[in-house]
């Protein structure tokens, strides 16, 4: 998870700071030099081999109890689908979660979100760690793992994906995430899963990919508000507002919300298509009805019904996921659309890119996100996307690959 901005990249003070910052492959990883991840000193040591870097262990060797914490925490099950657990997990992101780099902005996964992201075909209730005080009970750190079948070079690898971890701000710097870390991945070793794949906005060792957010904008006059962009060179609001006006209407004949007759043709294109990645998630029918079939604030798929063949040939599909606009008197949520996994056959992508737009905006989405994956990127300019600030590292634990991937090589998104 990274939260990016629209429209600050390379100013002057980037520029100088990449020649005067610490070179961040220097930096010390205590934690980090102590697991199976590719490290800094191995980057660009080719004779090493590709694959998982630590064998399995015997299940009966994994440790069987739960790492200590300090003495005034103890362990908990998150259960989601408790409406007073899920309140206080929602409650914990949504005060320490993710921020960009100016603290203008804070992720704010909704309650839906969390519960539609967290429990999937196959999920491990186990894998929903939370830490309390003991004295009050109060949650101030979580982490998750859910489970994946992840193609990598072709093959099937059982992986988990790691996501939400966040301790609460008055507990930071106090290595509490290193124990966390360990404990989610006892747990996922006990189920017998020895790979990992996560994604995060701070560089560690060692990425498999390095990628960047696009933003589209789609209400430019609020974004520049509350200092999600900034009015381009010589532009006024007005000229502003032209450039991004979109269409009312979509584009493509025949395009419509995806239903549940479709799970079987969608996961066909999908899997098709998603194999032609060095790194993807192979996705069935039972997880293709998870996470495609929209739900409302949640996740939104667009299928192409042929008129003539009544075949499905195509489809777009993006999350919602808002965030708070920290401190500003006129507004507190910004309403962002990320592109999720998207497939053309017939309609060409950038044209299902732009019918995506028209519909985020008709759903009064402030911003339409997508990641420079799979075949984003060459569409981005001339969709009138602009670059984010920052960048979104592909992690993968206990497996090595050779040389770090394009982002077009990456057919994957994580929440
Ligand atoms: S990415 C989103 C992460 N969350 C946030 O950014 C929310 C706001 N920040 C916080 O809540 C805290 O700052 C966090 C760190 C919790 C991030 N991923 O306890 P510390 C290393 C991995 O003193 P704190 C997401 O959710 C750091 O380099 N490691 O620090 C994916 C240092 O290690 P080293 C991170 O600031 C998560 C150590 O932690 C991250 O109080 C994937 C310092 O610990 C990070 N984002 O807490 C997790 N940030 O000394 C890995 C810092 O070595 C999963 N650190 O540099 C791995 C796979 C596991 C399963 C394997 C199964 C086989």
């Amino acid at each position: 998870a990274a939260l990016s901005l629209s429209g600050f990249r390379n100013s002057l003070d980037d520029i100088v700071q990449q020649f005067q910052g610490p070179n961040p492959y220097n930096q010390e990883h205590k934690f980090w030099e102590s697991q199976p991840v590719g490290q800094f000193k191995d980057v660009g040591d080719s004779s090493l081999p590709e694959g998982p870097i630590e064998q399995p262990t015997p299940l009966s060797e994994v440790k069987q109890e739960p790492y200590n914490l300090p003495e005034l925490y103890e362990w908990t099950l998150c259960d989601m689908d408790s409406d007073e657990v899920c309140n206080e997990v929602y409650l914990l992101l949504m005060n320490n979660y993710v921020e960009d780099d100016d603290n203008l902005f804070r992720f704010n996964y909704t309650k839906e979100f969390l519960r539609w992201g967290l429990r999937p075909p196959g999920f491990y209730q186990n894998w929903h760690i939370g830490v309390r005080v003991k004295a009050s009970k109060k949650l101030v750190a979580f982490i998750t793992g859910i489970p994946v079948k992840m193609s990598v070079r072709g093959e099937v690898v059982r992986m988990a994906e790691v996501n939400f971890l966040c301790v609460h701000k008055k507990l930071r710097s106090k290595r509490l995430a290193p124990v966390m870390i360990k404990e989610v991945t006892r747990r996922i070793h006990l189920e017998n899963i020895w790979q990992a794949a996560y994604t995060a906005g701070v560089l560690l060792p060692t990425p498999v990919a390095t990628c960047q957010y696009w933003h589209r904008t789609l209400n430019p006059k609020k974004l520049i508000d509350i200092g999600f962009s900034r009015l381009g060179d010589r532009m006024t609001m007005s000229r502003t507002i032209k450039l991004y006006r979109l269409p009312t209407s979509t584009a493509t004949p025949g395009l419509r919300k995806m239903e549940l007759q479709d799970v079987l043709s969608v996961t066909r294109l999908l899997q098709n298509y998603l194999s032609r990645f060095v790194v993807a998630p192979t996705f069935d029918e039972d997880e293709v009805e998870h996470w495609l079939l929209p739900q409302e604030n949640v996740v939104e798929s667009y299928v192409v019904e042929s008129p003539e063949t009544h075949r499905i040939t195509d489809f777009f599909s993006f999350y919602a996921l808002p965030s708070s606009i920290l401190n500003n008197p006129s507004y507190s949520t910004l309403k962002a659309a990320y592109s999720f996994y998207n497939v053309s056959t017939r309609t060409p992508l950038i044209q299902l890119f732009q019918d995506a737009l028209v519909i985020a905006k008709q759903k009064d989405y402030d911003v339409f996100n997508a990641l420079d994956v799979m075949d984003n990127e060459p569409l981005m300019k001339d969709l009138k996307f602009g670059q984010g600030d920052g960048q979104l590292y592909y992690y993968l634990y206990n497996y090595r690959l050779r040389e770090a991937l394009k982002p077009s090589e990456l057919g994957l998104v994580l929440l």
